[in-house]
């Protein structure tokens, strides 16, 4: 690479930091699978995910059919990506090989921080104190364990960790199935009326993108919720990077 080459790409690596400071997510076109790897690990390591792979693929498979899944065509609530670990991924990628050509298939996001400015202060408060087990049946990588009590709202670090899964929620699993009884009783959803409004206000603040070939999507996972929509396109095809 010559010179100018390497400073180009310094310039616009550090535009994307700043627009991931400021915005918590980048949206970019015009990028390929290597660019794209070359990005993600300039931001951090690369996690394993469940198929033991640092580049795991969102693409509907069988055997998911039934659960509000990655491998599925399934809808997924307002979620951060594993709220179970220790210290969750500071970001997560997701890279388009083939969009859905289809109605729906779009990617959400919500700002955490928007959504807190717009509750009370009491409110959030009771969000550091609320203490979740969250748990996945399905996820496994053979590392680490999808298993663990964390609060909603960390602020005990730099910047503040949000921890949120509809599905773990309602449904009582991060992966839950397709089927399940909404809020049963003892759910999070049912006991603490905080965790209902982050949901109602992610649907009020949530961007919504439909992601094209050679796009890709960077976000703070630690403050940013991201959610998707139901779509019916197999095909439809996002190389996800976890970035720690
Ligand atoms: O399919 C999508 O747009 C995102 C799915 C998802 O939640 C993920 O891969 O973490
Ligand atoms: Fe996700």
């Amino acid at each position: 690479m010559n010179q100018q080459g390497s400073q180009a790409r310094a310039d616009s690596n550090l535009e994307i930091r700043t627009d991931l400071a400021t915005n918590g997510y980048v949206h970019l076109k015009h990028v390929n699978l290597q660019q794209y790897q070359e990005l993600a690990r300039s931001l951090g390591s690369l996690r394993l995910q469940q198929d033991g792979k640092e580049i795991y693929d969102v693409k509907a498979r069988p055997g998911y059919e039934n659960r509000r899944y990655s491998g599925s065509c399934n809808e997924i609530g307002p979620h951060t990506e594993f709220p179970y670990f220790p210290t969750p991924p500071s970001y997560l990628g997701l890279f388009c090989v083939e969009p859905a050509h289809c109605n729906g298939g779009r990617t959400f996001l919500g700002d955490s921080i928007t959504i807190l400015d717009k509750m009370m202060d009491c409110e959030r408060t009771r969000l550091q104190e609320i203490s979740i087990n969250f748990s996945s049946t399905v996820f496994s990588n053979g590392e680490d364990d999808p298993n663990g009590t964390h609060a909603v709202l960390s602020v005990s670090g730099q910047k503040p960790i949000v921890r949120f899964s509809h599905n773990f929620f309602a449904f009582g699993d991060t992966d839950a199935r397709a089927d399940a009884e909404f809020s049963p009783p003892a759910s999070p959803f049912s006991k603490y009326p905080e965790l209902v409004k982050i949901n109602e206000l992610f649907d009020q603040c949530r961007v919504a993108i439909k992601l094209e070939r050679g796009e890709c999507l960077i976000w703070d996972n630690h403050r940013m919720l991201h959610a998707r929509e139901a779509y019916s396109d197999q095909n439809r095809w996002l190389k996800r990077v976890v970035i720690q």
